[in-house]
């Protein structure tokens, strides 16, 4: 059955979907999927799925020849299990894209998602800066930035999340109760130079993919494993969400669905960081837009949150993230 299924459609190992899957039961269950793959939106696409309770409503090529946009609708009723997504184009043997319904989590506001409040005492942990539980994850053979070096202080230094489950015990000698962790998303970014020298994304904020795990942290199995810990110990889990730009090595600014999911300028802009024009009832206008559109540092594209694509992408992979790891809280960067 397998074999059959899959005869004839050798892209479809290469089609990248974005969720990467998603769950039953879920108050968000329109889903915007975003398939990625070498020309998937050539030669006039058009889409299937045939799964009791879940229904296409929408396929969008994009500006980029390499995206399909699709609009899927999962019903209450929808059972967990892998839909079949099959993608006919001319000229081209139809593509079928398997996308995993996963059953929902159980124990929201108990087992997890606790959310922080003014009890808490959060201890922030930079991941790569605090404990190297695995010496054989600080170089990653095929990132853009393979230095390790603890000797320099712009380097990664080795740190990782097996390292923060290891001192879980620690953490809670000290008192703290819940943990924030600098973000663990990819940064598969090579070294930048800003304004006090060339540095590494050792920090996390360079996000190159927000559905994979950054491997020098580990794998998102190690991230479950340290979740589980630190509820196991009674702690929680805040993830770090960055919304204003992402690395400029992210698949999103590479290949653009549509470059107005970006805020771009006819020469490179920098931010005003003027914070006060956002709130201030006389600010120029002017003034509000460069602080809010005007880039970070030259490489970090900002982020258009107006646009429907990209507010969509971001918010699916909150939601995802809080459903397939299990997080407590999130901490919301810039
Ligand atoms: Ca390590
Ligand atoms: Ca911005």
């Amino acid at each position: 059955m397998v074999a059959f299924l899959w005869a004839g459609t050798s892209l479809a190992q290469t089609v990248k979907t974005y969720p990467t899957h998603w769950f039953t039961g879920m108050k968000w269950n329109q889903v915007q999927l975003l398939l990625h793959a070498p020309n998937l939106g050539q030669g006039k696409p058009t889409a299937s799925i045939g799964y009791p309770g879940v229904s296409l409503r929408r396929v969008q090529t994009t500006e980029s020849p390499n995206y399909l946009l699709l609009d899927v609708a999962i019903a209450p009723t929808a059972k967990a299990g892998t839909i079949n997504i099959r993608i006919s184009r001319q000229g081209q043997p139809a593509t079928n894209v398997p996308f995993e319904l996963k059953p929902r989590r159980k124990g929201m506001g108990q087992l997890y998602a606790n959310g922080v409040n003014s009890t808490d005492l959060v201890y922030l942990i930079m991941p790569d800066r605090f404990a190297n539980g695995n010496p054989a994850n600080d170089r990653i053979a095929g990132y853009r930035d393979t230095i390790c070096d603890r000797s320099n202080p712009s380097a990664h230094h080795g740190g990782d999340l097996q390292g923060v489950q290891q001192k879980l015990p620690y953490l809670k000698d000290l008192g703290a109760t819940a943990i924030w962790l600098c973000p663990i998303v990819e940064n598969d970014m090579p070294w930048q130079q800003e304004a006090a020298g060339a540095i590494s994304g050792y920090h996390g904020y360079w996000i190159t993919n927000h559905y994979e795990i950054d491997k020098r942290y580990g794998s998102a199995a190690d991230y479950k494993s340290l979740i589980t810990a630190a509820h196991q110990h009674g702690m929680k889990i805040v993830q770090d969400a960055v919304y204003n730009h992402v690395g400029n090595e992210h698949f999103l600014f590479r290949d653009k669905p549509f470059a107005a999911m970006f805020n771009d300028w006819p020469s490179y802009t920098g931010s005003n960081h003027r914070e006060e024009a956002l709130l201030s009832g006389y600010a120029a206008t002017a003034d509000k837009k460069q602080m809010l559109e005007g880039w970070f540092v030259p490489h970090l594209p900002d982020v258009n949150l107006r646009h429907p694509v990209m507010a969509n992408f971001l918010i699916q992979n909150a939601i995802w993230c809080t459903e397939e790891f299990g997080i407590d809280g999130w901490r919301v960067d810039t």
